[in-house]
């Protein structure tokens, strides 16, 4: 176990906000090794998303409370006693109170990364109310414990979250790539806000107990994130691209294979997907990804954003090295 003083929980001041940007992971997590320590099986790499993510606000309140969007989440909710839950195991059950708010400017729950953004900016927000000045890798660590994706969102860039193998964790570590790339894109084509059926959580045990592809996946995603961090030393972004798009489709096959099958697409997301081929035949160079979830993320280059844009309309982009943290 890692050896952390307890944390202390008295407030340095009456309030603290913090923000903190989503993540796409383009090698990515899929499956955990031990559910109470959140430690992921294989590791995964990210892009951050700039000015897309989550607004997180602390303050001492009469009792817990949680609000998402201006709206009071139900005390037994899933969402309520995941946060919670959390909070006790880094506070303990005597801490005060707290009233927690959070808003997001992306989808809540459908494959955006919500919770990683979300707990990445309450962990920060408590580490600013609560004077801790803890340092990048035991954030991580608390950040991970609550979502395992919110590791990897609390710096910019590049995000690589190594699995390590030890049982308590310790080497679980998570490294920012030096590489920063201003001509790299991420565009966002939402093909349903709703919230998605099966959570990560849930998704990831059911695949990890029932795909008879899963151990092949944890050796695979292994290997393409070292081929990843390679391809962005030498800024090869084809083989970037067609390392994430292979990435998200050997994930959704393995969850496919599950029993019951667990399929977080829908038809417009295979239409997208297919489009998104067909482009690169015309030497658009565009590649496709999908989280736990029907959207879909492309990651092109600025050359081809002039493209992007007639092809797909609706498309949210993001220049991840240009945008303000
Ligand atoms: C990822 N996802 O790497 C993968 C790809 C979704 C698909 O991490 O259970 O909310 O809180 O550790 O981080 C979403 O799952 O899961 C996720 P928990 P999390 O981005």
């Amino acid at each position: 176990m890692l050896n952390i003083a307890p944390l202390s929980y008295t407030a340095s001041k009456e309030k603290a906000e913090a923000f903190c940007s989503s993540n796409i992971a383009l090698c990515k997590y899929w499956g955990k090794r031990d559910e109470v320590l959140n430690l992921p099986t294989n590791s995964s790499l990210s892009i951050s998303l700039g000015k897309l993510g989550t607004r997180a606000s602390i303050c001492i309140g009469e009792s817990d409370m949680l609000m998402i969007g201006g709206k009071p989440i139900a005390t037994q909710s899933a969402e309520y006693t995941r946060l919670f839950t959390w909070i006790n195991s880094l506070l303990g059950n005597n801490r005060p109170c707290l009233y927690i708010h959070t808003f997001s400017n992306i989808p809540i729950g459908a494959g955006v990364a919500s919770s990683a953004s979300s707990f990445g900016a309450i962990l920060k927000a408590m580490n600013s109310f609560f004077g801790w000045q803890l340092n990048d890798s035991l954030l991580a660590h608390f950040a991970r414990l609550g979502s395992g994706s919110a590791a990897r969102s609390l710096s910019r860039g590049f995000v690589y979250a190594k699995a390590g193998i030890d049982s308590n964790g310790v080497d679980f570590n998570v490294i920012t790539l030096p590489q920063t790339w201003s001509e790299f894109r991420v565009g966002i084509l939402y093909v349903s806000r709703a919230k998605k059926p099966v959570s990560s959580r849930d998704g990831m045990k059911l695949t990890v107990q029932t795909s008879p592809t899963y151990k092949g996946w944890v050796e695979y995603a292994e290997n393409c994130c070292d081929e990843m961090i390679k391809a962005i030393q030498v800024k090869d972004f084809t083989k970037v691209g067609e390392i994430t798009e292979r990435n998200a489709l050997t994930m959704h096959g393995t969850m496919m294979g599950c029993s019951p099958p667990l399929i977080y697409m829908l038809p417009k997301t295979l239409e997208i997907i297919q489009k998104v081929q067909q482009l690169r035949s015309q030497g658009i160079e565009a590649y496709a990804t999908v989280d736990a979830g029907p959207n879909v993320k492309l990651v092109f280059l600025k050359k081809d954003e002039q493209s992007i844009k007639e092809s797909f309309p609706t498309c949210e982009i993001i220049s991840p090295f240009e945008s303000a943290f």
